[in-house]
């Protein structure tokens, strides 16, 4: 018996845990919300809120008769069912088993104290070089739900493509939707359609961080209303994967309009309190220019309630003390982003999901070098940014100039994905390559269980 707190969330992860156990051992377990008062054979999940684990923290007790989770929070509660999960054997993965006859599990006797290093525990999907569907897009965030990863970046348009329905400006997914890198059908997502996706992350505590990137990378907005550009002429479709060729026309008054416009149906549309306006590789204006901007939209984006966040060139500008700068650039000047009021980190060399894993990989890009697994796992964010003033955490991109269906996100994401998780998860102390990459070889039949197309890596004893 599975003794639940009432909270939904809490329910909604008991009932998971007992389908675990229902797939690895054929046995159901009924899920209550009932006080077990310790009875014994009960798996019970507590919200405690004197617990002494940080907010996303758990305690997980393993006894002979009695299994404990408890944390302070819904969302700790939840990460200790994650660990549970892989505490269970690899088969209970699979959805389509059932066994006749029950079959024994046996878990280790453990107490694990477990608490994130970081709060952003990040990853980004470009939906907008090639979109990825909704069924896609929940499948990634399984996998970081997998890894107690709690953000996911969408970034949502550029050059090749706006994924996204805004309602007062319906060209937007009309035109600018339609295709994608290489000319092959593009798409967009409904608002209700976004809105499930939302609510799917929110079940799982990914907090959604949608990107509409400005005011370069907008090509696909440009194309679709012509009063967007100075000359008042819309540029072709894009379908090619060149950066830094356009930028919105930042001395119109209607960019401005548009841009409250987006940034108002987009917040209205997220739980989170952050909205992401891009900001990076701005080849066609000046310094002034761009500076003004930033802190135009800035003003916009608190206007409806939300904290911007920015890629590295952002740090140009004056910024408010919510403000959030995601260093990319791994020579991006480290004074300049020491003065951030918040970091993100995703060096490109390091963080970079859509960089090669070596000369080998077919997919990707290398312009930051090739990152091997141990690359991505080996650094101490704590040590990137000298004298920097809030480091908030890591967040994995994966760029999709060169991905285009789900098989290849997984070849890129995993392993790098997991080594990630842990670099924002684990405090430096604890963390080993040897240790890692054994651990990470354990996972193989597990995510093989899953129908994950991971790379395996020839440096990871993978079992
Ligand atoms: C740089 S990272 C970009 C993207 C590309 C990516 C490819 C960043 C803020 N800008 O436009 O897709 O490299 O790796």
């Amino acid at each position: 018996m599975t003794a639940a707190s009432s909270d939904s969330s809490v329910q909604r992860a008991a009932r998971q845990l007992s389908e675990w156990i229902r797939r690895s051992t054929g046995i159901a377990v009924a899920v209550t919300t009932a006080s077990s008062g310790a009875q014994p054979s009960t798996i019970e999940l507590v919200v405690d809120a004197q617990s002494t684990t940080s907010a996303e923290g758990y305690d997980l007790t393993i006894g002979p008769r009695l299994v404990t989770l408890r944390a302070a929070t819904p969302a700790g509660l939840f990460y200790a069912t994650q660990t549970l999960r892989q505490l269970l054997p690899y088969w209970s993965e699979y959805e389509a088993v059932a066994f006749r006859q029950p079959r024994p599990a046996t878990l280790p006797s453990v107490h694990i104290r477990d608490n994130p290093r970081f709060e952003w525990r990040g990853a980004m999907l470009d939906v907008a070089r090639h979109f990825f569907s909704v069924e896609e897009v929940k499948r990634f965030i399984d996998l970081e739900a997998l890894h107690k990863m709690n953000r996911l970046h969408l970034h949502l348009a550029d050059d090749q493509g706006w994924r996204i329905e805004i309602r007062k400006w319906p060209d937007l997914t009309a035109k600018g939707g339609l295709t994608e890198v290489g000319a092959t059908p593009g798409g967009f997502y409904t608002q209700a359609q976004f809105a499930e996706l939302v609510s799917y992350a929110a079940e799982r505590f990914v907090t959604i961080v949608p990107e509409i990137d400005m005011p370069g990378h907008t090509n696909a907005a440009l194309a679709s209303y012509p009063e967007l550009n100075c000359n008042g002429q819309p540029p072709p479709p894009f379908t090619g994967i060149d950066v830094g060729f356009s930028a919105l026309c930042v001395d119109k008054e209607i960019t401005y309009r548009f841009l409250d416009d987006v940034v108002g149906e987009i917040a209205g549309l997220t739980r989170g309190p952050y909205f992401h306006a891009g900001g990076d590789e701005v080849r066609k204006l000046t310094a002034d220019q761009y500076r003004a901007f930033v802190e135009r939209v800035q003003a916009i984006v608190q206007a409806h309630g939300k904290e911007m966040i920015g890629w590295d060139e952002i740090a140009a500008a004056t910024l408010a003390p919510t403000s959030i700068v995601q260093h990319w650039r791994p020579n991006a000047a480290t004074a300049a982003l020491a003065r951030a009021p918040r970091l993100v980190l995703s060096p490109g060399n390091r963080a970079y999901l859509d960089m090669k894993y070596d000369g080998e990989t077919r997919l990707g890009l290398d312009w930051a070098g090739r990152i091997p697994v141990r690359a991505s796992y080996d650094w101490d964010p704590a040590a990137l940014v000298p004298g920097a003033r809030a480091i908030l955490g890591v967040e994995a991109p994966l760029w999709s100039e060169t991905v285009a269906t789900m098989r290849d996100v997984e070849f890129l994401a995993m392993p790098r994905l997991a080594a990630l998780a842990e670099v924002s998860w684990s405090p430096q102390a604890a963390r080993d390559w040897d240790d890692f990459s054994a651990r990470l070889g354990a996972q193989a039949p597990r995510w093989t269980a899953l129908g994950i197309n991971f790379y395996r890596a020839p440096e990871i004893p993978w079992k």
